[in-house]
Parts: structure tokens; sequence; C-alpha cells
């Protein structure tokens, strides 16, 4: 479970990568050149290192629309996002068709989810049945917000899961909104993690925007989940630092004051922070990191851009389609 040294940076630069990216596609929006973008920007750190405590590639994956960051470091690349955002051709979750950040990933076995959230839930649990039923060497990572563990589907996955002692990881990001609804309106108990004791599995909670404390939180359920002692609850704490998307305006039910105060603990200034305590990350590499990300921003907007629209025929697919077409 201990990280290597290159791997801790890497994971920074996985952090960083998603929110150069992440920041490009707000400027987009506001420029009229995509039509939504839902961010994942405060939430770098619970996504990475969820993602590095995995078999990525082998253990199983039902992502939330926020998990950007969690993408990449599964093999999404920026050229993909910027598709996705454009809605143009070659998109590979959906050749366009699905809503950007409706994720999915055959090659990182990333499961799409719908828009109802919290469906993704009880998608996580059957594929944790359907291991245990093979006896697989493998866990499923499910991720949802905390206002959507107010949803029944949830209770569902959670309830079966721990039943069945299915290797399922429940990860609750909680940013403390749900759109404009507050956690304390959402639930009655201070954490969503508390929610673990009436359906008898663990229930942790961990902050979120260190991404280290995250990854090790993760590790320990996932292994866990591999040694056959069922499933975990974690609740990553952290703070939605954009509106909920690029058609809110969270001037409405928040103060500018209290985003301020958040940005203190920035899950990028918190890891930078640690690696650099750590003598392990300095102005140069950040310097570098940073020039490395534009390039990369900047050519996945270039593609995008020059990439050509899907064609009109292919609406119908697979709607109608009588054969079965693997992207
Ligand atoms: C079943 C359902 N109800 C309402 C919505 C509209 N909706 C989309 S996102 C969202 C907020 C969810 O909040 P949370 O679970 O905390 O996730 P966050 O967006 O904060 O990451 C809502 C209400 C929806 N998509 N599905
Ligand atoms: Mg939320």
């Amino acid at each position: 479970m201990k990280l290597s040294n290159d791997i801790q940076v890497e994971m920074y630069w996985m952090m960083l990568l998603s929110r150069r990216l992440d920041e490009r596609a707000w400027v987009l929006h506001r420029q009229g050149k995509i039509a939504f973008h839902i961010s994942g920007i405060g939430q770098e750190a619970a996504q990475v290192g969820a993602a590095f405590a995995l078999r990525r590639g082998e253990d199983w994956v039902t992502p939330y629309y926020r998990d950007l960051a969690l993408m990449l470091c599964l093999g999404y690349t920026p050229r993909d996002f910027l598709l996705a955002l454009s809605g143009k051709q070659g998109e590979p979750t959906s050749g366009a068709r699905q809503m950007p950040s409706h994720w999915s990933m055959r090659k990182a076995n990333a499961v799409s989810h719908s828009a109802p959230v919290a469906t993704q839930c009880p998608h996580a649990a059957g594929i944790g049945l359907a291991i245990k039923m093979r006896k697989e060497d493998k866990v499923v990572l499910t991720t949802l917000g905390e206002g959507s563990t107010s949803q029944g589907e949830w209770y569902e996955a959670v309830n079966w899961a721990a039943i069945h002692h299915l290797p399922v990881i429940f990860m609750v990001e909680n940013n403390e909104y749900a759109i404009s609804v507050p956690a304390d309106k959402q639930m009655a108990v201070a954490s969503s993690a508390d929610k673990a004791c009436g359906m008898g599995l663990r229930g942790i909670s961990v902050d979120g925007t260190d991404v280290f404390s995250v990854y090790r939180t993760v590790a320990e359920a996932v292994a866990d989940a591999r040694a056959g002692k069922g499933p975990t609850l974690i609740e990553a704490r952290m703070y939605r630092l954009t509106p909920h998307s690029s058609d809110d305006d969270d001037r409405t039910y928040r103060s500018r004051e209290e985003v301020e105060e958040a940005k203190k603990k920035d899950p990028l200034t918190v890891g930078r922070r640690i690696l650099e305590e750590a003598g392990l990350l300095n102005q140069a590499k950040i310097d570098e990191m940073e020039m490395r990300a534009k390039e990369m921003v900047d050519d996945a907007v270039k593609f995008a851009e020059q990439a050509p629209y899907p064609d009109v025929a292919d609406a119908m697919f697979p709607v109608y389609a009588e054969e079965v077409r693997r992207g």
C-alpha cells in the first residue's frame, strides 16, 4: 500500500491535468463554443486517490458525472473529453449521443450511468454479485454525491451489497451541496458514512481534499473487499468550488465568503503542500507540469474543433440497429 515517490507525483499530475481541462471547459462554455459543462473542480483528490487504489483495467467502476479526474486515471484522454463536450464524431463513450460527463469506457471496465442520480449504485451491486458468483479477484467502485444518498436506489444497492458481502466500495463525494440544497437539508446525520450502521457495513469518513488519505482509505476497503469481507461505505468530504453546472448561478444560495473560505482547502493546494514538505515537488517541477497540461489541453481543443460532427444517419444507431456494433 506504500506509494513510491514517482506515483505520488503522478497523482498530483493527474489532479492538475484534470483541473486545467475542467477550467478550459468553463471558458469554452462562456465563449459559446460548447453547450454544457458539469465540473469536478474541488473533487480531484478523492477521485485520483480512489483510482490509484484500484487495479485499473481489471476492477470495475460505475462513476458519476463529476469524475473527470477518476476517468483520466482510467485512461480517458483530454481529446476524448473535448470530443464529448463538443458533440463531435469519434467521442468514445456514446459517439456523442450522451450528455458530456456520462462516462463509460469498455477497456477500463467503466460502465455508463444514466441521468437519474444514484442509478449507477444498483449496477455496482449487480456487478459485485457477478464477481462473487464467478469467484473473480475483482472489486467495484461506485461514486455518487451526498445528495444522491437520499435516493431509494442507493439504499437498495448498499443494503443488497451488505447482505451478500459483495466486493463493492461506495464512495460518496460529499461536496456539501446538491445543486442549491445544503447537506444539512439532505440528511439528519452529520456524515453520509453514518448511514452505514443502519445497513450493516463499515462506514468511514475521510478528508476528501487529501489525495493520499483517500488513497489509504480506499486501498484498505479494496483489500477488505478482495478478502471477502464485503462492502465499505466511504464518505470523502470536500467542497464544490464551482456552481453545480454551467447553467447554475450559485450566488443565489451561498455567499462568496463561504466559497473563498473553502478554497483554502483546494485539493491541489493540499497535495502540493504535502509533496513539497516531503521534498518531492518544487516550483520548477510544477512549472513543467503546468506547461505539459497546457499543451495537452490546447491540443485537445484543437483536435475537437477540427473533428467533424457525427453523421446524421448514425443518429438512429443503436436504437434501431439490426446488428450490435461494438465501439
Ligand atoms: C433522480 C434525480 N433527481 C433529480 C435529478 C436532478 N439532479 C441532477 S444532479 C442533482 C444534485 C445531486 O447532488 P449530489 O448527489 O450531492 O451530487 P453533486 O452534484 O453535488 O456532486 C440533482 C438534484 C436527477 N438527475 N436525478
Ligand atoms: Mg453534492
